[in-house]
């Protein structure tokens, strides 16, 4: 009882609190991972069914399948909290309820949760055990789903309980699927204390606290306070014909193509994409000026649907990877004859013997889908065939390019180049996205949503721009910042750029501009391609297509920046003035006549 003394005080705690029937000490081992797939598939059940059942091993190594409870399927942004003690710190941008009561609130939903259960104790580390910039966290749980998803997402391991000794340095996560009721669905944060305490839902970025819960809205509290930045963000490399690597980190909203963009299979000839992250970076300034950017997880959470051989070869590979076990389906369809996974866009046909994602037969009927459109899988990282060999550099990557996206049918450009980091930050804080099924939440609706942090920025986000501002002002090489949007429509509304695995064709504009290889055109929003500099040999796009990817409309843009403003000022006194001013250059620069 010597070591770990502050872990096992709290562990203690929150036993006499939570009263599991036993308290499991889990140390990452794939031996224990087996032991719990064997519990999910024979002890542990959510409304009466397993939690994990076998799919087919010959096509789908080592993977298994979960069905959440029936209202669990998101991230229930409505009921996540950041508790500072002070509601200005949180913002408009979070809930906030004061600490103090939200801790009375949890306490009583957390009386006697475990009851009947398992308590699972799990230690791991956020970033490589060797970084700087790594930390070290447990998490409690009562669900095999969550201890095994937190082995694939996170370096779990003894070594961590070894780190953090008898201190009390290390970030606690408690969580609870409770009795998935989601009028008792809490998601709360504790900035201060470095805690999570999560209570009623089972879903990813609602249970897995090492995920969005800390590496997002905690670790960007504290890069605000230690001068770093947790960033909502895709790490790659990407390699040219000369063998040369450059390396970019690329923010967009949920379900907005993040994951697609890290394994992406490059169309271009000699051009090669290598995986470093694909949700989130942290990002820290190097001793020789420029940004570094590690991934603090070492798993992928994606969007099943839509993924295939054609859009995302990487991945199925990926998915069908041996290396580590094991890989989770979460919510897609099963194939009952050949126990296989399926979801809408998925290569070959339809198969004849579907159940939906909530267990039910399923004939295509036109008005349902399947596969739920945030159906997920969960896998290794290193199961990639993509992985940079640079994924476990302590020290990160030097980062030469940020690059913001979003998904926005009209407007938005294919890509712009911002005139320097003040006018970068202003386009990320002016950004806009269409609502996607990653969150509960009417789909398809524009928001605000600035750097894609909007839901995931544990404080003020008018101090959010500050600091991004200061974190420029440090950095004597800063990387170049870009906006990027594969979603324009045309007339007929279907998206005028291919997208996919032809967004290295963006990319490589992107890597030709940050080596000053390429020139550039001004325009009102930034600077943007020559078109003879953006190769899109063997593509067919017509010429007035491409334009069009380019069009900007003054009088189109003039709602547009009356919704930005508004959002803006609900910052009040804490939007940085510079922010204002890139504001108002860019309303001038679009002036109508
Ligand atoms: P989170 O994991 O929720 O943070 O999201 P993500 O940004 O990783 O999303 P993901 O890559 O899984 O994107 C999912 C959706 O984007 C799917 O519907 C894809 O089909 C679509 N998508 C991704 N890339 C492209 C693209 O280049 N063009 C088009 N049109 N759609 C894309
Ligand atoms: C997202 O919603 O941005 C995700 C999935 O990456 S989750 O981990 O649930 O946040
Ligand atoms: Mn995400």
């Amino acid at each position: 009882m010597v070591k770990n003394k502050k872990v096992q005080q709290w562990v203690n705690e929150t036993a006499n609190m939570c009263k599991p029937d036993k308290i499991v000490w889990c140390d990452g081992s794939e031996e224990e991972a087996r032991k719990l797939i064997e519990i999910g598939m024979k002890e542990e059940k959510i409304e009466n069914n397993p939690i994990f059942q076998e799919l087919n091993q010959k096509n789908w190594p080592n993977a298994y399948y979960h069905r959440s409870h029936p209202t669990d399927v998101a991230r229930t942004e409505h009921l996540t909290y950041v508790c500072h003690p002070d509601k200005e710190i949180a913002g408009p941008n979070n809930n906030w309820m004061d600490p103090k009561e939200a801790k009375e609130l949890l306490t009583k939903l957390s009386d006697g949760c475990m009851r009947g259960k398992t308590m699972y104790v799990l230690p791991y580390m956020m970033g490589h055990p060797d970084s700087p910039y790594a930390k070290a966290c447990i998490q409690i749980t009562d669900v095999s789903y969550v201890a095994i998803s937190m082995r694939i997402m996170t370096r779990m391991s003894n070594e961590v309980l070894e780190k953090i000794g008898d201190s009390d340095n290390f970030v606690k996560g408690l969580h609870s699927v409770g009795d998935f009721d989601p009028d008792k669905r809490f998601i709360m944060h504790f900035p201060d204390e470095h805690l999570v305490w999560s209570i009623g839902s089972g879903y990813g970025g609602n249970a897995l606290l090492g995920k969005k819960c800390f590496s997002l809205r905690i670790a960007s509290w504290l890069g605000y306070q230690e001068g770093w930045l947790a960033e909502h963000m895709v790490i790659v490399g990407i390699e040219d014909p000369k063998g040369k690597i450059t390396y970019v980190t690329v923010a967009m909203p949920s379900a907005c193509g993040k994951t697609n963009l890290a394994m992406l299979e490059s169309t271009l000839p000699g051009y090669k994409v290598w995986t470093l992250g694909d949700d989130i970076a942290w990002l820290n300034i190097g001793s020789d000026g420029r940004l570094y950017a590690i991934n603090p997880e070492t798993g992928l959470f994606g969007v099943a649907p839509g993924t295939s051989m054609k859009t995302n070869p990487n991945m199925l590979k990926t998915l069908k990877g041996e290396k580590f076990y094991p890989t989770l389906f979460t919510n897609t369809a099963l194939n009952t004859d050949t126990n296989e996974p399926w979801w809408e866009g998925l290569d070959g046909p339809v198969p004849k013997n579907l159940i939906d994602w909530q267990g039910k037969s399923w004939n295509s009927p036109q008005d349902t889908k399947a596969a739920h459109p945030n159906s997920r899988f969960t896998v290794s990282i290193y199961n990639s065939p993509a992985l940079s060999k640079e994924f476990d550099n302590p020290k990160g990557v030097p980062i030469s390019a940020i690059i913001l996206g979003g998904k926005r049918t009209q407007l938005i450009p294919l890509v712009v180049e911002t005139f320097n980091w003040q006018h970068g930050v202003f386009m990320g804080a002016r950004a806009g996205s269409e609502t996607t099924a990653a969150a509960i939440h009417k789909v398809g609706v524009l928001r605000r949503d600035p750097m894609a942090m909007l839901p995931f920025c544990g404080y003020n986000m008018g101090d959010y721009f500050r600091h991004w501002l200061n974190i420029g002002k440090k950095l004597t090489h800063p990387p170049k910042i870009f906006t990027v949007n594969w979603f324009r429509v045309d007339d007929n509304g279907g998206f005028i750029w291919p997208g996919f695995g032809e967004n290295i064709r963006v990319l490589k504009w992107i890597v030709d501009r940050v080596n000053n290889n390429v020139s550039a055109k001004s325009t009102p929003l930034g600077l943007f391609p020559n078109l003879k500099d953006l190769n899109c040999e063997g593509l067919n796009i017509p010429q007035d297509k491409l334009e069009k990817l380019f069009e900007i409309k003054p009088q189109e843009w003039q709602a547009e920046l009356e919704d930005i403003k508004k959002f803006l000022d609900q910052f009040g006194n804490r939007l940085p003035l510079e922010i204002r001013q890139e504001f108002e250059k860019l309303a001038d620069r679009l002036k109508t006549k």
